[in-house]
């Protein structure tokens, strides 16, 4: 069988017991090994109080252990300890379909890109996502799509798949829910990047994103990094 590499799976918890049991047992593993893949599946708990940790080890992950607080903390923590060639990301909440990442890697791989975001509104669960959290996502990516000149449909997704070696021309900066609007903004102006449209399920268990707060966070954070970001290009 011809080798194709090695699959970084990368899933940032906190409390998810209810969903990451799901989460993990949705990931394709056998079908990407049948096609050459090597596969890690790396969770990185944020400190759960909860028996996340423990279903995740029983399902064969590989924990690590991140106290201080953040989404984007999560991710750069991740990030260093996966040794994949293909890294993809999503939630532990049972809402990201893990199910076509032989898919998606293939269109990353046919393309030879070096970054996928995924469109949630492509086919979105009825309840999958509050009206306000919708409104609040369009405002944040039309923002993003002025500002940036970028042509995404969703830029809060947190499934993206991408290639390790892409990191090392990225400057991530935020340890928030910000993150996930970064990595867009320095993985489309910097890499060959495009946009697939997926299907978002319900939530298993309760949201850590605080629709408001973190809605008003990530808006000030694109015209920081807007102003870095005009700065650095002159
Ligand atoms: N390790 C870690 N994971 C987190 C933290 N905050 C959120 N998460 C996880 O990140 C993912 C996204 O959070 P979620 O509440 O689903 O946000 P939403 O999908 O935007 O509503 C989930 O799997 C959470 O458990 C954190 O501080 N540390
Ligand atoms: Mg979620």
């Amino acid at each position: 069988m011809e080798k194709r590499g090695k699959i970084s799976v990368i899933i940032p918890a906190l409390n998810e017991e209810e969903g990451i049991g799901k989460t993990l047992r949705s990931i394709p593993v056998e079908e990407l090994k049948k096609e050459g893949y090597d596969v890690e599946i790396i969770v990185v708990d944020g400190g759960s109080r909860d028996r996340t940790r423990e279903i995740a080890e029983s399902l064969g992950a590989k924990v690590i252990v991140e106290q201080r607080r953040g989404y984007g903390r999560a991710y750069k923590t991740g990030f260093k300890h996966a040794s994949g060639d293909i890294i993809i990301t999503g939630d532990a909440d049972g809402t990201y379909p893990f199910e076509l990442i032989p898919k998606l890697v293939r269109i990353l791989e046919e393309n030879q890109l070096e970054f996928i975001n995924t469109n949630r509104f492509a086919h979105m669960e009825k309840g999958s996502m509050s009206l306000l959290h919708k409104i609040g996502n369009k405002i944040l990516t039309w923002t993003l799509r002025v500002l940036f000149k970028i042509r995404i449909e969703d830029s809060q997704s947190g499934m993206w798949v991408f290639k390790r070696d892409l990191l090392k021309r990225l400057s991530l900066t935020g340890d928030g829910m910000e993150f996930s609007e970064e990595i867009k903004i320095e993985a489309f102006t910097k890499g060959r990047a495009i946009e697939v449209g997926i299907p978002y399920k319900k939530r298993l268990g309760e949201k850590k994103l605080n629709s408001f707060k973190d809605g008003i966070r990530n808006l000030m954070f694109l015209f920081k990094k807007w102003w870095e970001w005009r700065r650095f290009k002159e």
